[in-house]
């Protein structure tokens, strides 16, 4: 009983030493969530990449596995980039994501509405449609990386 309730009080102030920076104990960890879910993103992307540039097989099942991933993982990395997070500055990041946080949102809801059509294009185990709704996702990435992400 005194092991719970100071337990309680313990998480309790935990809670209210927690920066304004929402879910992450400290910005390094919302820096390392948002690489981690655009690592994942980018391995399943490249393995469809793989798929439509004719370097494996075409295999609709795999396709539509990696395509959830992508899709799942699209809507996890902006969170990352809360306040505070931008001090952290051992990453690629662009000042740019902060001082033109509208615009920046508006590319993630783009990835976040182009995966969303990556998906549905392997949904229908055409390959055709895969290449195209690939290409369109690949040049969101890169709309975003060409304004947010230094080299
Ligand atoms: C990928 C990947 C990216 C994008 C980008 C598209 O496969 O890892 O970051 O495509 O290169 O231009």
């Amino acid at each position: 009983m005194k092991i719970a309730a100071s337990l309680v009080l313990a998480a309790a102030a935990f809670a209210f030493a927690a920066p304004a920076s929402a879910q992450f104990a400290k910005p390094e960890d919302a820096v390392k969530y948002r690489q981690s879910a655009l690592f994942v993103m980018a391995q399943h992307f490249g393995r469809i990449g793989a798929m439509v540039n004719g370097r494996v097989p075409y295999d609709a099942k795999a396709a539509t596995e990696n395509a959830e991933v992508v899709a799942d993982m699209a809507k996890l990395p902006w969170a990352g980039f809360g306040p505070g997070t931008d001090k952290v500055t051992n990453t690629k990041a662009k000042a740019e994501i902060w001082t033109e946080q509208a615009k920046f949102k508006e590319h993630n809801e783009k990835l976040v509405a182009e995966t969303g059509k990556l998906l549905a294009a392997a949904k229908t185990n055409n390959l055709d449609n895969l290449k195209t709704a690939f290409g369109s996702t690949a040049g969101t990435c890169k709309a975003c990386h060409d304004n947010y992400r230094n080299q």
